[in-house]
């Protein structure tokens, strides 16, 4: 049993249990009836049923590399015979070479396909690894790719270019590289010391606020900084925004910004180029006192110290809803769980489909070889990006953009709550990543179950058939549909991912945010930018774009991309001569000729589908997969801002599609969010004219939301509103509906004389189990390995 304390809910606990009379013959359509009994004895756990093994038909060679591999891989990186003269982070600075980070390197799918497809060998597995290099005389971040992998004598380390087409390869300028502890301890006594020289101004305008260094005991605000900090590598800028230290600091912004320059290695040269308050910039230490001492910076509407508003503890002061004592309804795996798992290889089976899985550091869970029926629909499914933008009338909101992919979105993937954050009885696995010579295991991190939409897949009743009574034929078959989840937060956001593997064959990828605003302090005069949402705060205005690359192979790597689009007609047809010319719909078809980025059509007049003109159903239609938008399709509001110019060309469309090529695996880079204006990878040089006839197609997909931020983000953004999605499914793939073969379903005949139903029941049994669930176990301490 997964679980360590048995708890009960409410006095009894919760018993479930569906019974039922059969007749013999389990397959002959037989009358049933159905009754539903609350039992306390008598029937099986459901829940505890373990996960059926199935082996993956070839090993995983998507998967990261082993905790071996990557410690091999370190302690090559810091053998002085490879040269790269590294330093121990621990006791790094800014002009020292050390790692950053290390993971794996995507495999080549040219490599992959001769493997997973033919008898060609696996493809030979690398790691990448990026380092700072502060200790060069132009310092800079390199990317190295190093392999094969197990380190042997064969295995060499490289810069990492290949896949980057900025102009710099896989090399940084320092100004742009990654703002870690090691870059903020040299700034840090800058801020200090400018800080505690006008501490008198700070605490008397924000109730005591005052800051002299993160770890002065009379430190009373603390510090958040922006991205980008740099436009080109050439600067480096920093906006300091203070805040109260509440336990939801992110929410109790105070109105001061320090700006400072910090170009370069070198400490002594970096210098404060200002402050603002009150919507004014004051260049010098001299102009802040001057309007301070005349009473011109008294704040209107002072920020909170006690946040306990923001936490997700009950309120009691909101009083209670009635028969809210009682456990709600949820879904429950009472059958037995109905996929096969090859955890080793994270390989998953269910009704139809198969995939594997890999997690990997900047990017979490991705999906390789899906297919449907032993065909293949993707060759990969995986998130590129989560950008946000933010607008504001200070600099810290005005100049926001995050691409969390910098932050190494895979690292945060946390531990799930059973029955809150995934359904009781859900599977569970832990996500690995590694970080410096040793592997973080992040517990029960992923969950995968099967999940009950509570709507049918499909249904009709007819009454076709003509006799006096009229007839009621009803069939109903279940839809059902196998998730996987995980919930990765970054910072303020809890962004939920599910990829949901619907029974018919479609594919529904859809992300959720929760978590604390990004907020800015409260002004009468800066409505334009969100609403009053507490005493001292506004909500700031924002986009999330969330961009996924979908590399389809229907059946093979040969497809067209086929848009058909509705358009309203003037015609005439000669058996309406009394109309003249009429306005009909009709469809106009057409294949994008070369790669090419747009948006959906208003109205959603246009239909997206990835086909292969070479293969066609029964019916000799093309057999393809159609791109659904869902919720909030949207595309970057901001096109020509200068804080995303250049760095964020995936999130300014709709759709892209591209010619599927082995040095572009990622629409963006790790480090390319402090490089707006001279990208290391510039999305929009994917689209060089190459043709999509019958080629190896990659589509590039867009969703998130417009944050329209509203007094209902308090404490927490709700999962309910914040919602995106898009469906791949079918279209003509197939000769039908996918759903002929399934057994979950009724087939009622109404006697044409009694008209007593006839219950078609296939024999898939109902279960008769006893549930009891039990308090989860939460592991949240992340556990080092190796
Ligand atoms: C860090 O520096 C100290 C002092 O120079 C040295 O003794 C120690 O070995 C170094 N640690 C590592 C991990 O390199
Ligand atoms: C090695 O790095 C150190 C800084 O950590 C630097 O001072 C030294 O010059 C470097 N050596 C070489 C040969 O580049
Ligand atoms: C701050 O105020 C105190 C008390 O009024 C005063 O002694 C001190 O000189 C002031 N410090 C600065 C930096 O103005
Ligand atoms: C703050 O730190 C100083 C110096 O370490 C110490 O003398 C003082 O007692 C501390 N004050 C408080 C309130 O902890
Ligand atoms: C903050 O406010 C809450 C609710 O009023 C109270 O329970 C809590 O003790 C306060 N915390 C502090 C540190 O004052
Ligand atoms: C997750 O990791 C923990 C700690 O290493 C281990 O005990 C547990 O078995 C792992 N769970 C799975 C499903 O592999
Ligand atoms: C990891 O590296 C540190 C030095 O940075 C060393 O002290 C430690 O022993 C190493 N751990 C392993 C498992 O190699
Ligand atoms: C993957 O393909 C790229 C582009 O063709 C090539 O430069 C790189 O060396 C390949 N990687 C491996 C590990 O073979
Ligand atoms: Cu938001």
């Amino acid at each position: 049993m997964r679980f360590s304390v048995l708890v009960f809910l409410g006095a009894v606990g919760l018993a479930i249990a569906a019974a039922q009379e059969r007749a013999a013959s389990p397959s002959g359509p037989h009358k049933l009836s159905l009754k539903n009994r609350l039992t306390p004895s008598g029937g099986e756990f459901c829940l505890a049923d373990p996960v059926p093994f199935t082996q993956a038909p070839k090993p995983n060679v998507w998967r990261g590399i082993s905790p071996e591999d990557n410690r091999a891989v370190w302690e090559l990186l810091h053998n002085p015979t490879t040269g790269l003269n590294l330093t121990s982070r621990r006791n790094a600075t800014i002009t020292d070479n050390y790692v950053f980070w290390i993971d794996a390197l995507p495999t080549n799918k040219s490599a992959v396909l001769a493997y997973i497809d033919g008898d060609g060998p696996p493809p030979p597995k690398y790691a990448r690894a990026i380092i700072f290099e502060g200790g060069r005389t132009n310092p800079r971040s390199q990317e190295y790719m190093i392999g094969p992998l197990p380190v042997s004598a064969e295995t060499a380390v490289e810069p990492l270019d290949y896949m980057y087409n900025g102009g710099m390869g896989g090399s940084v300028p320092f100004n742009a590289r990654y703002y870690d502890g090691i870059r903020d301890n040299a700034v840090e006594p800058l801020i200090a010391s400018v800080m505690s020289s006008i501490a008198n101004i700070t605490s008397a305008l924000f109730q005591g606020g005052a800051y002299y260094g993160w770890n002065d005991n009379r430190t009373t605000m603390r510090t958040v900084t922006t991205d980008p900090v740099s436009f080109d590598g050439e600067q480096a800028f920093l906006n300091v925004m203070f805040r109260v230290p509440t336990d939801a600091s992110i929410l109790t912004p105070v109105d001061f910004y320090l700006l400072i320059d910090w170009t370069g290695t070198d400490p002594s040269s970096y210098y404060v180029k200002g402050f603002v308050t009150k919507e004014r910039f004051f260049p010098t230490v001299e102009r802040l006192t001057e309007a301070f001492e005349a009473g011109e910076l008294g704040q209107e509407f002072p920020q909170t110290h006690n946040a306990s508003w923001a936490l997700l503890d009950r309120k009691p002061e909101m009083g209670t809803r009635e028969l809210d004592e009682k456990f709600p309804a949820t879904i429950l795996q009472l059958g037995g769980k109905r996929f096969k798992l090859d955890k080793e290889q994270q390989y998953v089976e269910y009704m139809g489909w198969s995939f594997y899985m890999s997690h990997s550091r900047s990017l979490g869970l991705m999906f390789f070889d899906i297919k449907f029926k032993g065909e293949r629909i993707l060759y990969e499914l995986s998130l590129q990006e989560t950008l946000s933008q933010y607008g504001g009338n200070q600099p810290k909101a005005a100049s926001t953009v995050y691409h969390d992919s910098y932050y190494s979105l895979g690292t945060r993937a946390g531990t799930l709550l059973e029955g809150y954050d995934c359904p009781f009885g859900s599977t569970f696995l832990n996500l690995t990543y590694h970080d410096a010579n040793h592997t973080v295991v992040n517990q029960n991190a992923l969950c995968i179950f099967e999940t009950d939409p509570g709507v049918p897949l499909s249904r009709h009743r007819s009454s076709d058939r003509g006799s006096r009574w009229g007839f009621d034929d009803l069939g109903v078959i279940k839809g059902n549909a196998l998730v996987t989840r995980t919930v990765v937060t970054v910072g303020n956001y809890d962004y939920m991912f599910d990829y949901a593997f619907n029974i018919d064959g479609s594919l529904e990828i859809s992300v959720r945010a929760s978590g604390y605003l990004q907020a800015s302090p409260y002004y009468k005069t800066q409505k334009k930018w969100g609403p009053r949402i507490q005493q001292g705060t506004q909500g700031s205005l924002h986009d999330h774009i969330l961009t996924w690359k979908a590399d389809f192979d229907i059946v093979d790597s040969a497809n067209s991309f086929e848009i058909s689009k509705l358009v309203a007609v003037e015609q005439s047809q000669p058996w309406f001569p009394e109309l003249g010319g009429f306005e009909q719909i009709e469809l106009q078809t057409r294949y994008l000729e070369k790669e090419d980025r747009f948006n959906y059509e208003p109205n959603n007049q246009a239909i997206y589908s990835v086909v292969n003109r070479d293969k066609k159903n029964a019916w000799g239609e093309n057999r393809g997969y159609r791109i659904i938008p869902g919720l909030s399709n949207i595309h970057l509001t901001t096109l020509n801002s200068p804080f995303s110019r250049r760095n964020s060309e995936f999130a300014k469309q709709n759709l892209a599609v591209t010619r599927q090529h082995d040095n572009e695996p990622f629409a963006n880079s790790v480090q390319n969010v402090n490089l707006p204006w001279r990208p290391q990878q510039d999305f929009s040089r994917f689209f060089d004219g190459e043709s999509l006839d019958q080629e190896d197609l990659v589509v590039w997909l867009n969703m998130g939301m417009h944050h329209f931020t509203r007094a209902e983000d308090m404490p927490v953004t709700l999962y309910s509103e914040a919602h995106a999605s898009i469906t791949l499914s079918p279209q003509n793939f197939f000769d039908r509906a996918q759903d002929g073969d399934l057994l979950n379903r009724r087939w009622i005949v109404t006697d044409s004389e009694t008209r007593d139903p006839d219950f078609q029941d296939l024999g898939v049994e109902l279960p008769y189990c006893e549930v009891q669930l039990e308090e989860p176990v939460w592991n949240i301490k992340p556990v080092l390995e190796i």
